[in-house]
């Protein structure tokens, strides 16, 4: 007992810390319509510091392209006259972000029990990952492929019944810290497997067929920040020789294209890609597994939010990818699939043109390593509450997501040899 009240005290402290950091602050939209608009834009992202929720928005922004970013409390005004008085189109996504911060939790008594429609925080999701294996020896086993730069350990979950020469889908979650829907789906998957194996029978084949590979949360210390110190945070938490700022992006730091378009080299922006590829310790722990399981794994999936896409390569180049036809059509039949059950519209392409050019992104560097099925999804939504997501909408989202998921596994098992 004792022990509980002390980690629902804990809770409580940290949820303190931020309380009101983002009272005042909001996210706007705007869609410029011509270079002279544009202009302004680039303008805000260099005078005004705010931050734009889709990375890079400031060097890539051009004519009729949607933009939010946030603005700091005090600044909010000056923004909004200014676009005003510049006859930018705007709309305000969000009023005042602290209000939909608290709106995102249903509950105000949070205690640090698991729950697949809330949100876990890392201590919560960690003990999950021991109990699920515990509780399903005979379908889930979990390891640790390597340690965060703060040293916690990387916990990956392998799914399925065991049988001889079975390949594997990877998938992983929690990459960009704030994009909390993306933990929230790689639990849901796990416990969507063991609930249903052997009842639906879709998963059961594909449990008895293949393996999969789950890691919740690669960017695990990006993922704790944001629960203790700052919600928006979207990097690791490494330091950078030579600034004081922290961090790198983690989906700009793989050898693909490393640092040639839509990354920087600069250590305090958003899309830093870091001081070498795989200079990240999460980076190179899942590159490293990936590599020693090459021959097993034929497909990885990575979930992002928010936006609504189903993304595969390139992204680094607009050179389209040899199978581009037939990602093309899987892609096309998983959004189908997902938008069956709620009518979600997904976006599909190749990652360069459905959203930007980026380069150094774990779904290129994968296919590249000879993984022909590579994809990102970007789950909800597309921006009225963006990563704020409020956590009623975890299970829809993961219930539709799931079923994409499951097309693609599908279509990777009918398509092994
Ligand atoms: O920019 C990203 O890393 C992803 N979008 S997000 O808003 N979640 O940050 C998109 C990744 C697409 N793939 C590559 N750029 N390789
Ligand atoms: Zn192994
Ligand atoms: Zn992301």
């Amino acid at each position: 007992m004792w022990a509980l009240l002390v980690l629902i005290g804990a809770a409580a402290v940290s949820a303190h810390l931020q309380d009101l950091a983002f009272d005042g602050q909001k996210v706007f939209r705007v869609i410029p319509q011509n270079d002279e608009q544009v202009e302004i834009i680039s303008f805000l992202a260099s005078n005004m510091q705010v931050d734009f929720w889709q990375p890079d928005s400031a060097t890539l922004v051009r004519p009729k392209m949607q933009v939010d970013f946030r603005v700091e409390a005090d600044k909010s005004f000056e923004v909004e006259d200014l676009l005003k008085e510049s006859g930018v189109e705007y709309r305000v996504l969000i009023d005042n972000l602290q209000a939909a911060l608290d709106a995102q939790f249903d509950s105000k008594a949070r205690i640090a029990t698991h729950s697949y429609e809330k949100y876990n925080n890392w201590e919560t999701i960690a003990a999950w990952t021991a109990n699920i294996a515990a509780q399903n020896p005979d379908l889930v086993s979990r390891s640790v492929i390597g340690k965060t730069y703060e040293g916690r350990p990387m916990y990956l979950l392998k799914m399925g019944k065991s049988g001889p020469n079975k390949k594997a889908i990877f998938m992983d979650c929690g990459f960009h810290a704030r994009e909390w829907i993306s933990p929230a789906f790689c639990q849901w998957f796990v416990k969507e497997a063991v609930e249903t194996y052997g009842k639906d029978s879709v998963m059961t084949t594909l449990l008895n067929r293949l393996d999969f590979y789950v890691l919740p949360v690669l960017n695990i210390d990006g993922y704790v920040y944001t629960w203790t110190n700052d919600r928006m945070w979207r990097k690791t938490r490494s330091k950078n020789a030579g600034s004081s700022c922290i961090g790198t992006d983690p989906n700009r730091n793989f050898n693909a294209g490393w640092c040639t378009i839509g990354a920087s080299k600069k250590p305090c922006d958003p899309t830093y890609c870091g001081s070498a590829p795989e200079s990240e310790r999460e980076t190179k722990a899942l590159a490293d597994f990936i590599r020693e399981h090459l021959s097993t794994v034929k497909a990885y999936l990575t979930v992002h939010s928010y936006s609504q896409l189903l993304l595969f390569p390139y992204s680094y180049t607009y050179k389209l990818p040899l199978n581009y036809e037939e990602l093309n059509s899987i892609a096309r039949a998983a959004s189908k699939e997902l938008a069956s059950l709620y009518n979600t519209k997904y976006t599909y392409g190749p990652g360069a043109t459905a959203i930007y050019p980026a380069a150094g992104g774990s779904d290129d560097w994968a296919y590249d390593q000879g993984i022909k099925y590579s994809f990102t999804f970007e789950l909800r939504d597309t921006g009225r509450y963006g990563f704020i997501l409020p956590e009623s909408q975890i299970k829809p989202t993961c219930e539709e997501t799931l079923l994409a998921v499951k097309y693609i596994a599908n279509y990777v098992l009918e398509h092994l040899y």
